[in-house]
């Protein structure tokens, strides 16, 4: 009941329909068992806390599966020291009353044995019974897995998906599956060696596209703004709510007439989410098939990450962020990603109204962030991570200027409100980069991180664009996110080209004119005429602008299933070489990350990172901050006679209009 109610596999067929009602019984035959091979009472109590293990795994998957469209990984439980000081905001609006039906069984059966209702029956339980039990689940899983593979081969080789392998083999293997494979990473770095940066090279330089003459090295040395903007999905770019434009300053950027955006720009994130979008936008590597690539690896991997290519560029390079420090494990990630400064929400005034859900909201954030910013020697690399429009899409009463959507959906009514302030803080950031000049002297870079409103929610989503349903395919398109480049040197437009996040990297170095022929990434230029235009999901699906996988479906760009077996041969082997790009991009990035392979491979003009330089406790970093502009006096503040252009910032932020009265 649980695999129907709360979770969406996908499932296809009759086949995939049987295995989801087989597949808990090999397991919990196998475990049950276990309480065969004691005696007496003690056999009834085993099953019972077998049992209520099991309630437990199946109620934690129940609300992770509600906010993250996954299975719960033991990587992430790993990782949940950085995770869970702000999954708690949520945790309440995630539990429905009826995800405790999970416990019932367990009640049930304590309430028996207390009230001797069920009587051990002392002389029949022979130890053999246990070894019988064992043996048929065995047997059964072997049926099991055999079906699963006909359905669906390399199942357990190409793990593309954890929806896959719960569909076909049940969430208690997906627990020890997942318990095996954390085990394995400390094995699996272990085992790397040199040899195996080779294929990944061969791949990776036949990947690498050719620069465009007309943009190369055309934004050198100017200032890089990454303006992240949660949550935001392209369907937001000129959306109307109840005839109302939901995000005027967006789409105005979006337009610009220097400004280049991308209208086939997708997502490629997992488990990981933010963390993945920051991963590939400045690794050009993917996230894990589960948990998080930066909670996972970001303290011990060696990266050639674009902060520490800045750097050594002579770019003062800072994130900033209104959370703490430690989420997503990106205190630690961005010391191996070479970033000089980490302004995360301790170096924010923070009082009781000022933040909302995972961290600062928006307006204040930006406001605040000004004071850093005119202080970074330049050029700068600056990334600004918001957080207010991010799922559950509170907002509080004063900071709402729009109504709510009405599909009836509480999880996906609130997304027009934070988009909206989303926007106002936009609007206002650009304001004061326009008045301060920093506009002129910036590549402004704006982007969504990830969907906003997940697969779960189909109903609501076509109510939102006007439509009666939503196929896979559309849904599949739901997932592109907005990508603007924009600087006053160049002309603007909309440019449709195929890409995603893992293109974001290579694009940006040949903008900036950096060397970019010895790297190991696994985008490419998306300003490049003789790029791949195949987009990898990271599920293993993909999208590009003739055919599309999407499950286990090939669409055309109409969204219309396309039967496979009529197509010509060429369009086999189109088909065939971009799944297999598809697939050799994942599992490459997956072998760089678990192999740590870098560490075998430093590209030419790259210095090694050396993690130990950098310290983001707020002294050491306004400490460093000082002595850089003490170094090299090219700060805003610096060319502004040393006169702070905080109060050029405006913001309509009611928070702060209390402060000053
Ligand atoms: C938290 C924020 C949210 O710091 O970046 O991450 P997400 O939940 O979107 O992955
Ligand atoms: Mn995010």
């Amino acid at each position: 009941m649980t695999y129907q109610n709360n979770f969406s596999l996908g499932i296809n067929n009759a086949m995939q329909q049987f295995l989801l009602f087989f597949n808990p019984i090999p397991f919990g035959l196998l475990l049950l068992g276990i309480g065969l091979y004691f005696r007496g009472k003690l056999t009834y109590w085993i099953q019972i806390i077998v049992s209520l293990v099991q309630s437990i795994w199946l109620f934690a998957n129940t609300l992770y599966y509600r906010e993250f469209s996954d299975f719960l990984s033991f990587g992430i439980i790993k990782s949940s020291s950085s995770v869970s000081n702000n999954l708690g905001t949520s945790i309440l609006e995630i539990i429905h009353p009826t995800d405790f039906l999970v416990f019932l069984d367990v009640l049930i059966l304590i309430l028996m044995m207390s009230f001797k209702v069920i009587q051990p029956d002392m002389s029949t339980t022979k130890r053999r019974y246990g070894a019988i039990s064992s043996v048929v689940a065995v047997v059964l899983f072997s049926i099991n897995l055999s079906l699963a593979e006909s359905d669906r081969s390399q199942l357990l080789s190409r793990t593309f998906d954890n929806n896959y392998i719960v569909k076909y083999l049940g969430v208690d293997f997906f627990a020890g599956y997942s318990a095996y494979q954390t085990h394995q990473q400390t094995a699996t770095r272990k085992n790397a060696s040199k040899s195996d940066v080779d294929k990944v090279l061969d791949f990776v330089n036949k990947n690498r596209s050719q620069p465009n003459v007309s943009y190369y090295g055309k934004e050198k040395g100017k200032n890089v703004f990454i303006l992240h903007l949660e949550s935001f999905q392209q369907f937001m770019i000129n959306y109307k709510s109840d005839g109302e434009e939901v995000t005027p300053n967006i789409n105005r950027f979006y337009k610009d007439q220097h400004t280049m955006s991308f209208d086939n720009f997708f997502h490629q994130v997992g488990q990981g989410k933010t963390s993945d979008a920051e991963t590939m936008l400045e690794t050009s590597m993917f996230g894990l098939p589960s948990g998080s690539s930066m909670t996972s690896y970001g303290s011990s991997n060696t990266y050639q990450a674009l902060p520490a290519i800045l750097d050594q560029q002579g770019y003062s390079t800072a994130s900033m962020h209104g959370d703490v420090g430690s989420f997503w494990n990106r205190d630690n990630t961005y010391k191996s990603w070479g970033y000089q400064y980490f302004f995360d929400s301790s170096y924010y005034d923070d009082k009781d109204d000022y933040s909302i859900g995972y961290g600062l909201k928006d307006k204040i954030f930006l406001q605040q962030s000004a004071k850093y910013i005119e202080q970074l020697p330049q050029p700068f690399y600056a990334k600004l991570i918001t957080v207010t429009n991010h799922y559950p899409y509170d907002l509080d009463k004063q900071n709402q200027s729009i109504d709510k959507t009405k599909t009836g959906d509480k999880t996906v009514d609130g997304y027009v409100q934070t988009s909206r302030y989303l926007d106002q803080a936009f609007g206002e950031f650009i304001d004061y980069l326009k008045k301060s000049g920093l506009y002129d002297k910036s590549v402004i870079v704006a982007y969504g991180d990830h969907y906003g409103i997940s697969d779960n929610h189909p109903k609501a989503l076509a109510k939102l664009l006007g439509k009666d349903s939503l196929s896979s395919y559309d849904l599949a398109m739901l997932q592109k996110v907005p990508f603007m480049i924009h600087s006053s040197n160049l002309s603007g437009g909309i440019n449709h080209t195929y890409g995603g996040e893992i293109d974001v990297m290579p694009t940006l170095m040949d903008l900036l004119g950096i060397k970019n022929d010895d790297t190991i990434q696994l985008g490419n230029d998306l300003l490049s005429t003789d790029r791949n235009q195949t987009v990898a999901f990271r599920n293993g699906d993909f999208v590009s602008p003739d055919l599309s996988k999407i499950g286990s479906k090939v669409y055309d760009n109409q969204g219309n299933k396309v039967n496979t077996k009529k197509l010509t041969q060429q369009q086999k082997d189109i088909l065939k070489e971009q799944q297999d790009h598809t697939d050799k991009s994942l599992s490459l990035s997956d072998k760089i990350t678990t192999g740590d392979l870098l560490r075998f491979y430093t590209p030419q003009n790259f210095d090694k990172v050396d993690k130990s330089q950098y310290k983001y406790k707020y002294s050491d970093g306004m400490k460093a901050l000082k002595e850089a502009q003490r170094k090299k006096k090219t700060s805003l503040i610096e060319q502004n006679g040393g006169k702070s252009t905080e109060d050029l910032y405006k913001t309509d932020a009611p928070e702060l209009k209390d402060d000053d009265e």
